[in-house]
């Protein structure tokens, strides 16, 4: 099903006085504080999120899956979805896909149709985590396996997913491996960094000369001695190794609990080494929960140092990719995805209020106290007039959940595509 833009006015116009209102509000007090809030729509309208293909369907958990029915059932069904999402939320315009698990039967078709939907390709995922028929297993590793040849068939998959990602026109390559050991003495921790290395720079040798390869870590699971690729430091020390257009993705699940991701981002941001994030939440570990739904803090102080980072020239904005890295066993997923998009703007736009001037006042005076309130004002703030401002101006719904269900879309998605359609993924 497509929704009109038509359709999503005509929905807007009973909440645009109510809105309008709390915007003047705003506006006014943001005015008077300094700030140019025309400057500040316009920044919150260009940032756009990618979707991942595979967060479109009810996730798993080893212990079951609960299908959410209407689910897509192809890569086009996936791209419509996801034009959904951008048609109400306008802060989406991309997808990431995840091979074999979206492979094309009609690459054209599926350019059409995204170009229609104005969904753009992000960067492209490899799956050498599972196997799917080909001719050796990955049960032990694939970039990192001690058997050379399973190393050659990770390596000519990537190469593959490079192919297939040039003809869609995306411009990334993101690799997450699970490559690790389950058990002391399973395997050699440095010959498969080493081979890790070797493996990631044949890879990165086919690579596009335009295209950048988002290197991920994360400290376990599905391996749980060891694995290969664990933090940012290792991920950092293969990208060098491997060629500048190489960098670290930070997926927000990826670290062990209390681990201070804004620092991880400042310090990648020194170094110009900060490819890209998977959004998401987490509590304990890999949740994989909705970004913001439980430390919007955290993600509010992640941002503080993305926007400072780029204000200073450390890296340019524009370098790095977003994207979410979610998954959804109890929520629809669509409506879980509007949830994390509108976390991601509103944390987004509350780090474009913080007084860095001030802010940095404090820290040379060693005001302890003032340079938290900068951060504590700036956080406080209730932003969503804001946002829902940009998203109208994009010519998004005022309120992307309650049109979501007062069209009866997921109903409408389970009559076209039936109560027990699965969606291919985790
Ligand atoms: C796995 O834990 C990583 O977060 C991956 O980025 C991602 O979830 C996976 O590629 C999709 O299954
Ligand atoms: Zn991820
Ligand atoms: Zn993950
Ligand atoms: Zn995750």
């Amino acid at each position: 099903m497509k929704l009109t833009s038509d359709k999503i006015q005509e929905l807007n116009q009973s909440k645009l006085s109510s809105h309008q209102e709390e915007l003047n509000f705003l506006s006014n007090r943001l005015s008077k504080e300094g700030h140019d809030v025309e400057s500040l729509i316009q920044k919150i309208k260009d940032f756009q999120i990618a979707v991942p293909s595979w967060a479109l369907g009810a996730g798993g958990t080893r212990f079951g899956r609960f299908g959410i029915g209407g689910e897509p059932r192809t890569l086009e069904e996936k791209l419509e979805d996801i034009g959904l999402l951008k048609a109400l939320t306008q802060k989406t315009d991309s997808v990431s896909l995840h091979i074999p698990w979206d492979i094309p039967s009609d690459v054209s078709g599926v350019k059409e149709l995204a170009t229609d939907l104005g969904i753009g390709f992000d960067a492209m995922n490899s799956n050498t985590f599972q196997d799917y028929g080909q001719a050796e297993t990955y049960k032990l590793g694939s970039l990192g396996n001690a058997k050379k040849s399973i190393r050659d068939q990770a390596v000519a998959h990537n190469i593959e997913v490079i192919e297939i990602g040039e003809k869609l026109g995306s411009k990334g390559l993101t690799v997450w491996l699970a490559d690790g050991s389950n058990f002391p003495g399973q395997s050699s921790l440095r010959n498969s960094l080493q081979w890790t290395q070797e493996s990631l720079q044949a890879i990165y040798g086919k690579m596009p000369g335009d295209w950048k390869m988002l290197l991920e870590y994360k400290p376990y699971e599905p391996n749980f001695y060891h694995t290969i690729i664990p933090d940012w430091g290792t991920s950092s020390l293969l990208c060098k190794s491997v060629g500048d257009r190489a960098k670290v993705l930070v997926d927000l699940g990826h670290h062990l609990p209390n681990t201070n991701i804004e620092q991880i981002v400042a310090t990648l941001m020194y170094q110009d080494m900060l490819a890209g994030f998977h959004f998401n939440d987490s509590k304990y570990g890999d949740d994989d929960l909705t970004t913001g739904s439980i430390k919007p803090y955290q993600l509010f102080l992640i941002f503080c140092e993305l926007v400072s980072g780029a204000e200073d020239g450390a890296q340019a904005w524009e370098s790095i990719s977003w994207m979410i890295d979610a998954s959804h066993n109890t929520k629809d997923p669509i409506e879980d995805l509007m949830q994390a998009l509108e976390m991601i703007g509103v944390c987004f736009t509350k780090a474009l209020l913080v007084d860095r001037k001030k802010l940095s006042a404090c820290q040379i005076e060693g005001d302890v106290v003032g340079a938290q309130e900068c951060l504590q004002a700036a956080f406080q703030c209730d932003v969503r007039p804001l946002v829902k401002e940009a998203r109208i101006q994009n010519g998004g719904a005022c309120d992307p959940i309650s049109v979501y269900r007062e069209l009866e879309i997921r109903k409408k998605l389970i009559n076209t595509r039936g109560a027990d359609s699965r969606s291919t993924g985790l």
